[in-house]
């Protein structure tokens, strides 16, 4: 059989220049040389004056009219200058001035920031939300100052809130993880005075924690920490030489605390006599060692790079990406099945350990960075990058012919497992996380521009059509879990009823669902903790489908979270059982509940230029990175 001529190649020239920036100058230039006007005018000489005439009257309404080149307020605009900008502005004239390259700013964020007290977040001039979703972005501001307050009061510089006890735990090493999983939220919903106190947190602790706090998870701490200090000095300008210095503090103290972070978590990579990385590292005396039983998470090694990429490109110094991908690149070398891989990697032996094969806990990031490091090349993707792409069309493929089942008696689609590998059983078992899949797929499939764009540039290929359709098919899937329970809250694990697979009493107790005979919830895996990925997913296919009905969807998630979540005194914990009402809470806001899925559902419902997919990455715990060439 013939195969489509695949998108990535088709992909490598696609030019996203319309979306570039051009300062107002070199769009007059641009359009006068390439329009009609050219071939019109410039060939008789009344068309040469006219020309003539309207160079100079640019020329001098841009010399005599003062006004800044960005919308930013007045105090702002001072604000954001940088030195050198300044002494441009003081010393030197109007002339030079217009010869200034206008300088590019973040992105644009919170539509419901009206840049009040010098916030430095841009409004969209023209708002398309309806009224309705602008409600409900608000209500997801509400409940991430809810988060925030009830963090600060009990928990402030822990890694966690324990909302029902009213204090704090570091379950993470120590460094304050929901300070910095929650900034960059906070900056794109524009909760100034989180901005403010974590930023002043990071400032004045972080550094030191980083110094004298010991072992960490190499990959937790990039994922959450670096990740964040990451996004953090992006949104505040910090590539473009700004000093945004009105809310917390000045962009290079996240960069500059991000390399500190990252130099120590390197050890990981280079204590290890393989590319597979140990999974834990000394911070304070920057030494690495290997998990209990010597065996590293194929996820973990594999979810790295985003990270380590983007500190290369911002600092300048390439040693962080190279070590991390030398980890895939490792990875193109070992044996797979149909692209899938086994859950654990010896870092002694650079081999794979066993042969249990799942998208869920240990194995589902992997897939996720595949496609998204390849992404993050943007334009500069090139033929050493390639076999990341060709490594997850492989795997995409592996998992449609042997993970992917439909129930009984109502066909949900869902992924399932081989614990024993390809020739070991099927398992009917689906993690909740794997419900980040439906999003990877959708944004793997048109590269995060919409559906109908991709489909009117004739850009899809047969394989993209299809995992679409398994991304929608999934999504369902995903929200299923939630709506099966009494609690409109998903467990942490689902049984799908199937021919071979079916235990009785196990349902999730809201008996009006259709599904219900559908879905089994061990008892053991009845608990939530407040994951973001179904509303990641829907967050991606609501972006690139425009359905409403996926809005809709994390809106009746949202609601289950505050009814059932929302601690009076401040926080969210999470629940021990969402098939019993009233559920049993546990004591825990995980960090990722700021980080993720408060973020996802705000930019859910919120406009799709804030963020845009195919300018942005977010690593997998919900941060964004700007795709190379692109902002
Ligand atoms: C997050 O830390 C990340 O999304 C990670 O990839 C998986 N687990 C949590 C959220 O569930």
């Amino acid at each position: 059989m013939s195969r489509p001529l695949p998108y990535s190649v088709k992909d490598l020239n696609y030019d996203n220049a319309k979306f570039r920036h051009r300062s107002f100058f070199k769009v007059i230039t641009q359009s006068l040389f390439t329009s009609n006007l050219k071939r019109d005018c410039m060939s008789c000489s009344t068309g040469k004056f006219l020309v003539a005439l309207m160079i100079f009257g640019i020329v001098y309404l841009m010399l005599t009219h003062t006004s800044p080149s960005h919308s930013v307020p007045s105090g702002l605009a001072k604000g954001i200058r940088t030195n050198k900008e300044d002494k441009a502005i003081d010393g030197g004239s109007s002339f030079r001035r217009l010869w200034r390259r206008a300088p590019r700013l973040p992105p644009r964020l919170s539509p419901d920031e009206k840049g009040g007290n010098g916030s430095f977040i841009q409004v969209p001039m023209n708002t398309k939300l309806g009224s309705e979703w602008i409600d409900r972005q608000q209500k997801v501001k509400d409940a991430f100052i809810h988060a925030w307050y009830g963090y600060k009061k009990y928990a402030m510089g822990y890694d966690e809130l324990m909302p029902l006890s009213q204090q704090g735990t570091d379950g993470l090493g120590g460094l304050g993880a929901t300070v910095v999983d929650a900034l960059d939220t906070a900056m794109i919903m524009g909760v100034d005075e989180a901005v403010s106190e974590a930023g002043s947190w990071i400032e004045r602790h972080l550094l030191d924690r980083i110094h004298h706090k010991g072992q960490v998870n190499l990959f937790e701490t990039t994922i959450r920490v670096l990740g964040g200090l990451l996004s953090a000095y992006h949104l505040r300008g910090g590539e473009q030489g700004m000093n945004l210095t009105s809310k917390g503090p000045r962009p290079i103290v996240y960069l500059e605390t991000a390399k500190n972070l990252a130099d120590r978590l390197l050890s990981a990579f280079t204590s290890s006599p393989t590319s597979i990385p140990f999974s834990d590292v000394v911070l304070r005396d920057s030494s690495a060692h290997p998990a209990p039983g010597g065996l590293s998470s194929t996820s973990e090694v594999s979810t790295l790079q985003l990270e380590f990429n983007y500190l290369s490109t911002v600092s300048g110094d390439p040693k962080y990406s190279m070590e991390a991908m030398k980890v895939l690149e490792h990875f193109k070398t070992l044996p797979k099945v149909e692209g899938l891989v086994p859950i654990y990697i010896s870092p002694q032996s650079g081999e794979f350990s066993g042969e249990d094969i799942r998208l869920g806990s240990r194995g589902d990031s992997y897939y996720e960075y595949l496609i998204k490091v390849w992404l993050q090349q943007g334009t500069s993707r090139n033929a050493n990058w390639t076999y990341l792409h060709d490594m997850y069309e492989e795997a995409m493929n592996g998992v449609k012919h042997l993970l992917v089942r439909k129930s009984i008696p109502n066909g949900l689609t869902f992924v399932g497992e081989l614990p024993y590998g390809k020739n070991g059983g099927f398992s009917a078992k689906m993690d909740h996380l794997v419900c980040f899949l439906p999003g990877t797929l959708a944004l793997g499939a048109t590269k995060g521009i919409t559906k109908e764009r991709a489909m009117k540039d004739n850009l899809l290929t047969f394989e993209d059509l299809e995992n679409l359709k398994l991304a929608e098919d999934l999504a369902k899937t995903c929200f299923e879990m939630y709506s099966v329970t009494s609690t409109g809250l998903s467990p942490e694990i689902a049984y799908f009823h199937t021919e071979e697979f079916y235990e009785g009493g196990l349902d999730g107790g809201n008996k009006s669902s259709e599904y219900v005979n559908d879905i089994i919830i061990k008892r053991a895996d009845r608990h939530n903790l407040l994951r973001p990925e179904t509303v990641e997913s829907l967050f991606f296919l609501y972006r690139i489908t425009e359905d409403p009905k996926y809005r809709e969807w994390g809106w009746q998630i949202f609601e289950a979270f505050e009814k059932y979540t929302k601690v009076t005194s401040g926080g969210y914990t999470s629940l021990d059982d969402v098939t019993t009402l009233p559920p049993h809470r546990r004591d825990k806001m995980e960090t990722f509940f700021l980080g993720e899925t408060l973020k996802y559902l705000y930019l859910l419902f919120g406009e799709s230029s804030v963020i845009p997919l195919d300018k942005y990455v977010f690593n997998t715990e919900a941060h964004p990175f700007p795709i190379k060439g692109t902002i």
